[in-house]
């Protein structure tokens, strides 16, 4: 095997494994809430009714539990605000991201890949990011030398220094880009090196998973900006299952960087590593909401509904898929 079961070292305790189950509770509860919203085209009530299912599922659980990553800041939202509490208040001091609605216009258009996505780790575990910042992203499969690729390199020279690792032409590279005007110029100059590209219309926690698991999907690397926020997501599943990435944070006003700042951030332009934004023992779960690439969507019956959720575990190394059906 070539991924180590060791863990990075911060801390010789771990979370306790049953966590997983409960942590695919709360994302299956959220799911099933946004799959009510499914083609409505009402952005708004899908997330809200995931976040309230979300909230109301994750108070259950026995953790002193705090959001890192939420819905946004205490100011702009009810529920699942950075710094609110979460979980009983009683047992493990954990740390929680959160996108209770990865994929929220794909939800509204019931189109593939919209999720339920939630990490846990040990306190201090998982870089602090406000919801409105971006992130670049570059990342690649674990098969390959740590310095195959550099987040401060061209798109040009990551294409070309990946296809020569890798063996390959240029044009026998796929690489994986968010649908955006900002991304005009990395696209141009993809098409100029002849890369196929995969143009994803959101969801790049989806994205990053992908690129690295190129064996599965044919996608080599995911290239672009997107957000922070499901940066730090993406890297609590890669510490679970694999994979390189690296990620710049955007800190284009004063206000993100003063933001960024209170959050403990002190080097603007830092590169970070997959162990930088996730650390510790870290646990990722994923619910579909629509039927995606990653996972099956929820299948609402008229006497049951079904669940499938993709729950990882970085001390142990463990993905599971867990298919649950829910009386209605
Ligand atoms: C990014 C991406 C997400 O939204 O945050 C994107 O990381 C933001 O879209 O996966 P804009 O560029 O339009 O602001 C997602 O695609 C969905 O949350
Ligand atoms: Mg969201
Ligand atoms: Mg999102």
């Amino acid at each position: 095997m070539k991924l180590s079961k060791a863990d990075d070292g911060r801390s010789p305790a771990h979370l306790h494994r049953s966590l997983t189950l409960e942590m695919v509770r709360v994302t299956e509860r959220a799911a099933i809430a946004a799959a009510e919203w499914r083609g409505k085209g009402d952005e708004k009530a899908a997330d809200e009714a995931s976040v309230k299912a979300m909230r109301a599922e994750l108070d259950r659980v026995s953790i002193a539990g705090r959001i890192v990553i939420g819905e946004g800041e205490e100011f702009e939202c009810d529920d699942l605000y950075v710094g609110q509490p979460a979980g009983t208040g009683e047992g493990p001091e954990v740390d929680i991201a959160v996108d209770p609605l990865e994929g929220v216009t794909l939800c509204a258009k019931n189109q593939p890949d919209s999720l339920v996505v939630l990490a846990m780790a040990e306190r201090g575990g998982l870089l602090n990011v406000a919801r409105n910042v971006y992130m670049h992203k570059i990342a690649i499969g674990a098969e390959y030398p740590a310095d195959t690729v550099s987040i401060e390199w061209s798109a040009t020279e990551n294409v070309k220094a990946l296809a020569k690792t890798k063996g390959v032409p240029v044009s026998e590279i796929t690489a994986i880009v968010l649908d955006r005007p900002r991304h005009a110029g990395l696209l141009e100059e993809l098409r100029m090196a002849g890369v196929s590209v995969k143009l994803l219309s959101d969801g790049d926690i989806a994205g990053v998973i992908h690129a690295v698991n190129t064996e599965d999907t044919g996608v080599d690397i995911y290239l672009g900006s997107g957000g922070a926020p499901e940066g730090v997501l993406a890297a609590a599943a890669l510490r679970c299952i694999g994979g390189q990435m690296q990620g710049k944070l955007i800190l284009d006003t004063p206000d993100k960087r003063s933001r960024a700042r209170e959050m403990g951030i002190t080097d603007a332009n830092r590169v970070y590593n997959v162990g930088d934004l996730a650390s510790g023992d870290v646990l990722f779960s994923a619910t579909g909401i629509t039927d995606g690439s990653l996972i099956e969507g929820v299948k609402l019956r008229r006497q049951w509904v079904e669940t499938s959720t993709v729950v990882m575990r970085s001390w142990s190394q463990t993905t599971r898929w867990i298919k649950a059906r829910h009386a209605r």
